[in-house]
C-alpha cells in the first residue's frame, strides 16, 4: 500500500472512516500506542486481547489465553466465533485481511473514535500488525483452520486453509519490531496485573496468563464470578476491613450502566478505581465525580437523620473517603475521553447516573445495616476531627516557625530563578551525592533538596503526621504546592520534580517511596507530567583521553565497538559506576543535570500507581503477599527494613 493509499468504506452501514496505509503508524507510532517505550510495546497487548473482550462482552467467548513466548513474542487466543473469514463485497477481500491490513483513522490516541462493546472490532490489529516484525493469525470456523502471515504489515500468506477444526476461535501471534520500540522485553508483572483487572471486569470470564521464557512455565488461569465485588476484596487483602459486606450498587439506563463496589479499612488513604468500558480512567472524571458527590451527601444526610451528626459537625468529601477501598465501572456508547492522556471521562449524564444509583442504594443499604452505617460515619467523623486539629496545628506551627513567610528548609540548597516553569528541583539521596549536585549544578535555575534516612510509613499515617513528619515536611514546604485536597499547583515552585537516586536496592526504596507519597498526596503533579526520574549512566568508558559514558549494557558494547573502530586490540577501560556518590561534580553535571545532555524519565500515573502497589505489598500487615512478591521478583527485590 502506498502512502496515500486513502479508502472510503461503509461500517455499519452508517459509520464512515478515512482508512490510511500502516506505513501511517510505522511512521508515527506514537500516535497509535502512546509510545514507544515499554509501555507501548505492553500496549500491543492490549489492544489484542481487548477484542477477545469484546467477542465475550458480546457473549460469544469463555476463555481467553495469554501466552509469553521466547523470545518475546506473544500469543493471545480465544474461543469466540473467530473472525470473519468471508469475502466482502465492498473490498473483495477476506473480513480477515481487511482487520489485519486496513487502518482505522485516529487511533486512540490521535482523537477518533472509540469501540464499544459488541460493535467495531479488530480496531487495534492493524496497529499491532505494523508494528510487528512478523504476525500470524489462526481463525477456527466452519470447520476449518485458516491462516494468515505478515511481516511489518505486508502480507507474507495469503488466507490459506491449512486444517480442520471441530471448533471456534481466534489465535493471534506476534513479534513486536525492535525497530519500532526502545525494548522488547515483556514484563510479566505489568501483563498479569492488567489481565487481572480485565477479569475481574468481565465477571464471570476466565483469563490465564503465561510466562514461558524461564526454565519453567510461570502463570496464573483467572475467572471472577463475583466481578468488581471481588476486585475490592483483592484491594484490600492486605489491609483491614472495618465492616465484613462489600457495598454493591448497580443501575442502568438506556444504553449506559454502571456498577459500583466499595469497603472501608482501617487505614487512612483513599483508593478508587474508576473505568469506562473496562478502559481505566486514571484522572477520573464524571463517573467519580457522581460517585464522590452521593457519598458525601448520602453519610451527611444518613448522619443528620439519625441523629449522628448534630449542627454544624458535617463531614467533608475527603473524610468520607478515608480508608475508602471503590472501585467504579461504567459502559456507555459514547464515551468521551478527555484531557492530555484520554484518562478522563467526559460525558456529564454519566454523573448523574452514578450519583442516582448510589443516593438511592446507599441509602437503602445504610437503613438496612445501621451498624455497618454506624462504623463508616463514625470513621468520616473521626477523619473531621483530626483534619481540623492538623489544620490548627498547622496555622500555630506556621505562625512560630515564620513559614508563612517564605522560610526554607536547611536541607535545600534553593536557585535563583523564581519563575516555577523554568526552575527545576532534584531530589538527591545521600550525602555525598548531594554534595557533587550542589557543587555541579547550574544554580541559575536547578534547586537541591538532600534526602536520606528512612522515610515514614506512609502507609500508617494520615495528612496531619505528615506535615509534622522531619524527612517529608522540608520536601513540601520546598515544593510550595501543600498536600491532599490543599495541594495546589499554581504555588507549586518548581515545575519538574526530578528524582536522582542509586540504580541499587536503597535508591528503588527511596523512589518508591517518593512516588507513593507523590500519588497519594500530590497526584495532579504527576497527571500534568511534572515529575522525572534522572537516568544516571551505569559505565564510564577510556580511550587514551576520549571519555564516553553508558546507560545500558547494549550501549555499553555499542559505544565500546565504535571506540575500537578497526583496531581490535586497543584498550578500552569499562568502569560501572556504583553509584552517584561516586561521580565528581563534573560528571554528574554532564551526564545527569546538563538539560543538553541528561536524560529524564517522565514519571506516568501507571509507574506511580505501581510504585503504591509495591509499597502496599511491602508495608502492609499482610505477611504471605509480601512472600510472595519477594519470590516472584527475587531479581529486584527491594531490601526494606520492615
Ligand atoms: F485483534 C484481532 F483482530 F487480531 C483479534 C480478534 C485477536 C484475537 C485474539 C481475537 C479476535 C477476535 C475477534 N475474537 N473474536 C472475534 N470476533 C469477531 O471478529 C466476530 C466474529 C463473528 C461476527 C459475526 O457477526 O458473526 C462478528 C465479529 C466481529
Amino acid at each position: 500500500m502506498s502512502d496515500e493509499t486513502k479508502v472510503t468504506q461503509e461500517y455499519g452501514g452508517e459509520q464512515i472512516q478515512v482508512l490510511e496505509g500502516l506505513e501511517a503508524v510505522r511512521m508515527r507510532p506514537g500516535m497509535y500506542i502512546g509510545s514507544t517505550s515499554a509501555s507501548g510495546l505492553h500496549h500491543l497487548v492490549y489492544e489484542i486481547v481487548d477484542n477477545s473482550i469484546d467477542e465475550a462482552l458480546a457473549g460469544y467467548c469463555k476463555n481467553i489465553t495469554v501466552t509469553i513466548n521466547p523470545g518475546n513474542s506473544i500469543t493471545v487466543t480465544d474461543d469466540g466465533r473467530g473472525i470473519p473469514v468471508d469475502v466482502q463485497p465492498q473490498t473483495g477481500k477476506p473480513a480477515l485481511e481487511v482487520v489485519f491490513t486496513v487502518l482505522h483513522a485516529g487511533g486512540k490516541f490521535g482523537g477518533g473514535g472509540y469501540k464499544v462493546a459488541g460493535g467495531l472490532h479488530g480496531v487495534g490489529a492493524s496497529v499491532v500488525n505494523a508494528l510487528s516484525q512478523w504476525l500470524r493469525v489462526r481463525v477456527h470456523k466452519n470447520g476449518n483452520i485458516y491462516e494468515m502471515k505478515f511481516s511489518r504489515g505486508d502480507i507474507t500468506q495469503p488466507m490459506t486453509i491449512v486444517g480442520k477444526t471441530d471448533r471456534t476461535g481466534t489465535e493471534v501471534t506476534f513479534q513486536p519490531d525492535p525497530e519500532m520500540f526502545d525494548t522488547t522485553e515483556y514484563d510479566y508483572e505489568i501483563l498479569h496485573t492488567r489481565m487481572r483487572e480485565k477479569a475481574f471486569l468481565t465477571a464471570g470470564l476466565t483469563i490465564s496468563i503465561t510466562d514461558d521464557r524461564g526454565e519453567a512455565p510461570i502463570g496464573e488461569t483467572m475467572c471472577y464470578e463475583g466481578g468488581i465485588r471481588e476486585f475490592v476484596t483483592f484491594c484490600n487483602r492486605n489491609k483491614t476491613p472495618i465492616h465484613n459486606d462489600v457495598i454493591y450498587m448497580a443501575g442502568a439506563k438506556g444504553d449506559a450502566s454502571a456498577e459500583i463496589a466499595m469497603q472501608y479499612n482501617d487505614g487512612y488513604n483513599e483508593f478508587l478505581l474508576s473505568f469506562a468500558n473496562e478502559v481505566n480512567t486514571p484522572e477520573g472524571g464524571m463517573h467519580e465525580t457522581g460517585f464522590k458527590t452521593a457519598l458525601t451527601r448520602v453519610l451527611n444526610n444518613y448522619g443528620v437523620k439519625n441523629g449522628i451528626i448534630k449542627g454544624d459537625d458535617k463531614v467533608s468529601g475527603e473524610d468520607c473517603r478515608e480508608g475508602i477501598t471503590a472501585i467504579i465501572s461504567v459502559k456507555l456508547t459514547d464515551a468521551q475521553f478527555e484531557g492530555q492522556t484520554k484518562a478522563k471521562l467526559g460525558n456529564a449524564y454519566i454523573r448523574t447516573l452514578v450519583d442516582q444509583v448510589v443516593s438511592d442504594q446507599l441509602t437503602t443499604y445504610f437503613e438496612e445495616h445501621p451498624a455497618t452505617a454506624k462504623i463508616i460515619l463514625e470513621k468520616a467523623m473521626m477523619a473531621n476531627r483530626a483534619r481540623e486539629a492538623a489544620r490548627k496545628a498547622r496555622e500555630n506551627a506556621r505562625r512560630k516557625t515564620g513559614l508563612e513567610s517564605g522560610g526554607m528548609p536547611d536541607k535545600l540548597q534553593d536557585c535563583n530563578e523564581k519563575d516555577p516553569a523554568l526552575c527545576e528541583l532534584y531530589i538527591v539521596e545521600g550525602d555525598s551525592a548531594a554534595g557533587s549536585a550542589i557543587q555541579g549544578r547550574d544554580s541559575r535555575f536547578q534547586a537541591i533538596l538532600a534526602m536520606w534516612g528512612k522515610m515514614l510509613n506512609v502507609e500508617k499515617a494520615r495528612v496531619d503526621k505528615i506535615y509534622g513528619n522531619d524527612k517529608l515536611s522540608p520536601l513540601i514546604i520546598a515544593m510550595g504546592g501543600g498536600i491532599g485536597e490543599e495541594f495546589d499547583i499554581e504555588k507549586l515552585r518548581y515545575h519538574k520534580i526530578i528524582i536522582m537516586s542509586d540504580a541499587d536496592v536503597d535508591g528503588a526504596h527511596i523512589r518508591t517511596l517518593l512516588l507513593t507519597f507523590f500519588f497519594r498526596y500530590m497526584r495532579p503533579l504527576i497527571e500534568h507530567g511534572f515529575v522525572y526520574s534522572a537516568v544516571p549512566p551505569l559505565y564510564k568508558l577510556t580511550r587514551g583521553k576520549t571519555v564516553r559514558v553508558a546507560y545500558s549494557d547494549e550501549q555499553r558494547d555499542q559505544i565500546s565497538a565504535e571506540m575500537r573502530g578497526d583496531n581490535p586490540n586497543v584498550k578500552i577501560e569499562i568502569q560501572r559506576y556504583k553509584g552517584l556518590g561516586e561521580m565528581n561534580k563534573e560528571e554528574l553535571w554532564e551526564t545527569t543535570m546538563d538539560p543538553e545532555r541528561r536524560t529524564l524519565r517522565r514519571i506516568t500515573l501507571d509507574d506511580a500507581r505501581r510504585a503504591d502497589e509495591i509499597f502496599n505489598i511491602l508495608m502492609g500487615e499482610q505477611v504471605e503477599p509480601r512472600k510472595e512478591w519477594i519470590e516472584r521478583n527475587a531479581k529486584y527485590a527491594i531490601n526494606i527494613d520492615i
